[in-house]
């Protein structure tokens, strides 16, 4: 605690600081929740970067910074819809006037203004809540559509690259190996049915068919900041992962977020679903202000996106669990198994429903 404190005061707040206390629920980096004695801004946000996950953090605070740049001049230019508001946290600047705060034990520390009055669920509520999160993904993509990707930097290589996944997945299965037990076999099952699939968007990349924007990259239903009295969305927040990619990423990884009202922490893997009600809703927010950017082809590829990115994060999860939880923070040894099988469930559950979401998305085009 006290060394929290002594990082805090190095990001000059204005105010006494009455608490610093853990915040949401990142599986990757640590996040503290700032709160403060002063009349304006009562609270801000400190992070600890993971070092294994971002090993150079400053490309991480320089992309934060051309894409906050970028979004606060055209918020500037065409404000939100009337009644709305939409926020982007701002980097807070060290005692030297630096973007982070490097401790005497090396670890990279930043500071984040916090949206007030909204608040994030670990799951989506109801169908009105599932439209603002596909709102605040559209408007996420909407503002950033207009900056040329290569202005960002690619801060996690092979980050979504399906393909890359597998090539570690079998690495670390001849090295490890996998334990023996029935959840282990379905999962080992499952991937293995599923080599065919796994390049779909890198391919459609290759072939020129699809092409890199800025992306969020972790658009989850947590990272969307609701209003705590209208519901409505007014940002987005966790903006590590911003960096060149598809949208189709985050199409992709919001809707398997969204859609699966169980959430990704249930215990319950064996009954979790795809719930296409949701994902109409969601789509029903995202697609309107997508409509000027999403071409013929990106169409073409929505579905894939979705059954893929579910896939990948069990991929994901399956891997970590067998090489000894080294990624994802695990709060018990089998916790990254279990949110793999939620996510091969999940697959599974939009994979017997194609036809109904392919035709949700033909509906709404
Ligand atoms: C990680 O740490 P968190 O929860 O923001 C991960 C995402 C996963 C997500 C699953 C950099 O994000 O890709 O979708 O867990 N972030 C990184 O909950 O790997
Ligand atoms: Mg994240």
């Amino acid at each position: 605690m006290d060394h929290l404190l002594t990082v805090a005061k190095q990001f000059t707040p204005p105010g006494e600081i009455l608490d610093i206390r853990e915040y949401g629920h990142g599986n990757v980096n640590d996040t503290f929740l700032v709160t403060l004695d002063s009349p304006g801004e009562r609270h801000f946000i400190l992070q600890r970067l993971n070092p294994r996950v971002f090993p150079r953090p400053e490309l991480v605070m320089g992309n934060l910074c051309t894409m906050s740049e970028h979004v606060r001049r055209r918020l500037g230019l065409a404000p939100p819809s009337p009644g709305r508001r939409w926020e982007v946290p701002r980097v807070l600047l060290s005692r030297d006037g630096q973007d982070h705060f490097l401790d005497l034990g090396g670890s990279f520390w930043r500071a984040l203004s916090f949206i007030d009055a909204a608040e994030t669920f670990d799951s989506i509520k109801d169908t009105e809540h599932a439209r603002e999160v596909g709102y605040a993904l559209g408007m996420f993509h909407n503002l950033l559509s207009d900056l040329v990707s290569d202005r960002l930097a690619d801060t996690l290589p092979g980050f979504h690259i399906t393909p890359g996944y597998l090539v570690h997945f079998d690495e670390v299965l001849a090295k490890y190996g996998a334990p023996q037990s029935p959840e282990v076999h379905y999962g080992l099952r499952f991937i293995g049915e599923r080599l065919a699939f796994a390049p779909v968007l890198e391919n459609a990349r290759a072939q020129g068919k699809l092409s890199l924007r800025p992306i969020h990259g972790d658009p989850k239903v947590n990272n969307v900041m609701v209003d705590i009295t209208t519901g409505q969305a007014v940002g987005m927040v966790d903006l590590d992962t911003v960096k060149p990619g598809l949208v189709h990423y985050d199409i992709g990884d919001c809707l398997r977020s969204g859609c699966n009202p169980l959430g990704e922490e249930t215990e319950d893997w064996e009954t979790v679903r795809f719930e296409p009600e949701l994902c109409r809703a969601m789509l029903q927010g995202y697609l309107p202000l997508a409509q000027d950017f999403l071409t013929e082809t990106d169409y073409a590829y929505l579905y894939d996106a979705i059954r893929l990115i579910a896939f990948e994060l069990g991929l994901r999860f399956f891997t970590d669990y067998l090489a000894g939880n080294v990624y994802f923070k695990a709060r018990r040894p089998e916790h990254n198994l279990v949110r793999a099988l939620v996510q091969f469930k999940l697959t599974e559950s939009l994979e017997s429903q194609a036809a109904a979401i392919r035709a949700i998305i033909r509906d709404l085009r």
